[in-house]
């Protein structure tokens, strides 16, 4: 396809409530866009690195470096034909997924409008509905998670997931359990614990969770093997799976029982299909998860979510959970079954509000067609 111009920018969107993980708190989310335009269409992607280096290496300030340094002149040079021809293209760029995704996701959206078809339907997705749960931070009493908790059940979500961390668990759980004794219930560490905690995180097993997502390092499989036998609950991973091989690594050695698929953290569509297709295999069942995104990189996880094998609740719950305004029209809603309804529309599904988008941006250039040496 011909690329008239790829145009980064970078948006200020205030998160309605503060968002703490057990490795900080987010209020205010630097997101990055990418915009590619080719004959009259414009293919939109949204990195999801956070503004921190605290969930993986990628931040936005590096991925604003790689997209104009790198990844950007790459793709002018080398413009490709389907979304699928990025991982070839980008290939030479160790790491850098999040950045990668950026654009990659970019051109998977441009395909869809220019055949004139969903974007779930171009990634051969199936479902026409998809589950959905919600991902709540920890607050500063088990009072106001209570609260949050039975908001998000009255708004129809199906599955509810904590965040955790030592100190923030199993008393936690105990007294949420204790409330609401069938619901889905899940946890997520990331990365808060050691092996030094395994006979606490033993007590876990109690609460009936669909899984403890992460419980270890970001960058480990054999010691979540060595947990995971200590535990009856499933281990999910998110931080660790970067690709594929890490898929089939995790499976194999028995270190979770779910996956947590991010287009980000793969490094875009191709990737995600691939972990999700491996794991389709193995008959282990996997989940879209979140990163606090737009409604662009949320519209972006719902095409994602169509796929088969996506049959638990993933993270992509509704715009008006983040946002006061989200930057997509019609905004991302969530029937009171707790399910979004996937347009049926070409591309997306989700307008882009442009004159918001240039209101809430602070920076933006035009990515300059590099001679690239080597
Ligand atoms: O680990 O899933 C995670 C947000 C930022 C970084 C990491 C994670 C998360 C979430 C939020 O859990 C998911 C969402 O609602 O977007
Ligand atoms: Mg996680």
């Amino acid at each position: 396809m011909k690329i008239d111009a790829i145009v980064l920018r970078e948006l200020h969107m205030e998160l309605l409530r503060p968002f703490e993980t057990s490795f900080g708190v987010t209020k205010n989310r630097r997101i990055l866009l990418a915009e590619v335009h080719s004959e009259g269409l414009i293919g939109w992607g949204e990195c999801t690195a956070t503004e921190r280096p605290y969930f993986s290496e990628e931040t936005t300030d590096t991925a604003w470096q790689m997209l104009t340094q790198e990844l950007g002149p790459m793709l002018m040079a080398d413009p490709p034909e389907h979304g699928g021809d990025c991982p070839r293209i980008f290939r030479r760029v160790r790491g850098n997924h999040m950045a990668k995704a950026t654009l990659e996701n970019a051109i998977w959206d441009l395909e869809a409008q220019r055949e004139g078809i969903p974007l779930g339907y171009l990634l051969g997705g199936v479902m026409r509905r998809i589950p959905t749960g919600v991902s709540l931070g920890i607050r500063p009493t088990i009072a106001e998670l209570m609260e949050d908790i039975a908001r998000e059940l009255a708004a129809g979500y199906q599955r509810i997931k904590l965040k955790c961390k030592p100190g923030w668990d199993v008393d936690v759980l105990e007294k949420v359990r204790h409330r609401w004794p069938d619901i889905r219930l899940s946890c997520d560490a990331n990365s808060a614990y050691r092996m030094r905690d395994v006979d606490h995180l033993t007590q876990l097993d109690a609460f009936d969770l669909m899984m403890i997502e992460q419980p270890l390092w970001h960058d480990d499989f054999y010691y979540h093997s060595v947990l995971q036998k200590r535990l009856q609950t499933p281990i999910c991973l998110d931080e660790s799976i970067r690709n594929r091989r890490d898929a089939l690594a995790a499976i194999e050695t028995e270190s979770c029982g779910v996956i947590n698929v991010k287009l980000g953290r793969v490094g875009g569509f191709s990737e995600a299909i691939a972990v999700h297709n491996a794991a389709q295999e193995r008959g282990t069942p996997v989940w879209c998860g979140g990163m606090l995104e737009s409604g662009i990189g949320r519209s972006h996880n719902v095409a994602l979510s169509t796929l088969q094998n996506f049959s638990l609740p993933g993270d992509v719950s509704a715009s008006a959970r983040y946002w006061a305004e989200d930057i997509v029209e019609p905004e991302i809603t969530v029937t009171p079954q707790g399910e979004i309804e996937v347009p049926d529309t070409p591309g997306r599904g989700y307008e882009v509000r442009q004159d918001l988008v240039e209101r809430l941006t602070v920076r933006k250039v035009k990515v300059k067609a590099l001679e690239l040496v080597g």
